[in-house]
């Protein structure tokens, strides 16, 4: 038999449904998900199997207009996972259509070196009625030569499974490149530090999410078969501080709780989670909290 194996990077506008698909392929949450813009920063792959092909999945940053440095890093990045992917797949929201965003993540596909095919997977169908989409598909498709369109659900797994045949027959014909009972390719740190990151998100208001960034600092195996996990919160300024340790330190208990839960769910094993938060006014300037997140501070200046 022979086997495929390749990289598809799933590309879009913030908010999209790109880590809700990534993690519908694979099978397992993988990739930190929020009803916020924004939310993945880095690249972040997860391995799915189907027949004698392995999908590696690569899911980016969403592409919008940068303002700070933070933003063209991670916009870079995923440009860059487009790059050196085998295949692309251009996800646009059902119900919003063709917005400004998608327009000039259009005009840059269209204007791009590499010759990957691209194939456009129009999803949230849940949100729209059908007639809707058939305007919308042939809008696109004058719009860019896409290799196929999909309709899909991410969230209610709509058309997934479709999807996913499809890329891995466009497969290359190869080695797979992980063992095959790998879903992810993104060291236990980073996950864990995106799972309490994702609850930041999710309990914070406004601009505080994007003000923040969280780093494992220590990983402690214990004989007890047990995790201790020692993170580190990082702030910009005295009162985001404030606000995240909530009146009592309710606020960070409730994340903590929350993390840790999903932890023990991820690891399968019982976790001890210590959080602390560090102001740190020049964070987003520090090329060190760059690499901990696995993003290029060199070229975002
Ligand atoms: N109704 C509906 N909601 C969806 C679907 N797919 C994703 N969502 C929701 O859309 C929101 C954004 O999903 P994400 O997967 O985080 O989107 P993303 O493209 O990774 O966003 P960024 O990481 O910010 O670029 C979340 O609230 C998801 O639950 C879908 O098929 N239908
Ligand atoms: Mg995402």
């Amino acid at each position: 038999m022979t086997t495929r194996a390749g990289f598809v990077a799933l590309i879009g506008e913030p908010n999209a449904g790109k880590s809700t698909l990534l993690n519908a392929m694979v099978g397992a949450k993988v990739s930190i998900v929020t009803h916020k813009v924004q939310t993945t920063r880095a690249r972040i792959r997860g391995v799915a199997m189907e027949g004698q092909s392995q999908i590696v999945f690569v899911d980016t940053p969403g592409i919008f207009r940068p303002r700070r440095r933070l933003d063209r890093a991670m916009v870079n990045a995923a440009w860059g996972g487009a790059a050196d992917a085998d295949m692309i797949v251009l996800l646009v929201e059902a119900h919003r259509g063709i917005t400004p965003g998608v327009e000039s993540i259009l005009e840059a596909l269209r204007g791009r070196e590499g010759s990957q095919p691209v194939a456009l997977a129009i999803n949230k169908i849940d949100k729209v009625k059908s007639e809707a989409l058939l305007g919308l598909t042939s809008k696109l498709n004058e719009a860019f030569d896409f290799a196929k369109t999909f309709m899909i659900s991410a969230e209610r797994g709509y058309g997934v499974q479709d999807l996913k045949e499809w890329l891995a027959g466009e497969m290359p014909e190869g080695p797979w490149l992980y063992p095959e009972d790998q879903i992810a390719d993104l060291p236990l740190r980073m996950i864990a530090a995106e799972i309490t990151r994702e609850k930041l998100t999710l309990r914070l208001h406004e601009e505080l999410p994007y003000q923040l960034t969280v780093e494992t600092e220590k990983w402690e195996e214990r004989k007890d078969g047990s995790a201790r996990i020692d993170q580190v919160i990082y702030v910009a300024r005295d009162g985001h501080k404030g606000i995240i340790l909530g009146k009592g330190g309710e606020t960070i208990k409730a994340i903590s709780k929350a993390a840790r839960e999903e932890m023990i769910a991820f690891l399968d094993r019982p976790v001890h989670l210590f959080l602390q938060v560090k102001v740190r006014p020049n964070w987003l300037e520090e090329a060190e909290r760059y690499s901990e997140m696995g993003l290029d501070f060199k070229d975002s200046k």
